[in-house]
């Protein structure tokens, strides 16, 4: 199978560190998706990375549905409880990590997409309003406990670990690390993982 994605992106990243855990074979291809010669939509008519190309041919995107695939794809590395409370807990906490790169993904682009002219300020924080509110809930339902959602390494870390990892990338001058000890331990702790290490953003 082949992944299209970009090596900046969140949602590329939460991908890539999924296939890396469950130690699945896969094609990366890079794709520019803001480029003009941009081909992605053939493949996602959204025109959004991260997308799957799977073995047939048939595509597969969002990023959400791509990690649950993969995780039925392989026993090894379960990263997705099988149902229950469990499981909603690990994919809410995988919403709130993607919203939070989401929202900080539109503050960005209204800075670096739009004429400085027509620039809308209280969009950007509104937007920067989230990735706050978002990381606060983070820290606080993490609380003292080793990973998000429980005691194990799950899909929740993923999501987590690739939110912050973009935000300090994209956003330097944002201190969560000095806000939020809990989630700056958490994320030193992922960042040491090989799949993490792999996949560092890079512009
Ligand atoms: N909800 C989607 C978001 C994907 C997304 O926004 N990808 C960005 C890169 S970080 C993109 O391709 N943007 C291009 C565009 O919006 O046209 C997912 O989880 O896969």
């Amino acid at each position: 199978m082949k992944l299209i994605g970009s090596l900046a992106s969140p949602f590329v990243r939460k991908v890539r560190v999924v296939l890396a855990e469950k130690k699945l074979d896969y094609e990366f291809v890079l794709e520019d998706v803001w480029s003009p010669a941009t081909t992605i939509s053939a493949s996602n008519p959204l025109g959004k990375v991260p997308c799957l190309v799977m073995e047939d041919g048939g595509a597969m995107f969002d990023s959400r549905v791509i990690v649950e695939y993969l995780d039925t794809m392989s026993p090894v590395g379960k990263l997705i409880p099988s149902g229950g409370r469990e499981r909603a807990s690990v994919k809410v906490w995988e919403a709130l990590a993607d919203g939070v790169a989401e929202a900080g993904i539109l503050a960005r682009l209204e800075r670096t997409q739009r004429p400085a002219e027509r620039q809308s300020d209280a969009w950007v924080q509104r937007q920067l309003g989230k990735v706050s509110n978002g990381m606060k809930s983070m820290a606080q339902a993490l609380g003292e406990n080793p990973f998000c959602a429980g005691r194990q390494f799950s899909l929740a870390d993923v999501a987590v670990g690739s939110a912050l990892g973009w935000i300090s990338f994209r956003f330097p001058e944002i201190d969560w690390r000095g806000e939020h000890e809990n989630l700056a331990r958490l994320f030193d702790k992922l960042s040491d993982r090989q799949s993490f290490r792999d996949t560092v953003p890079v512009a």
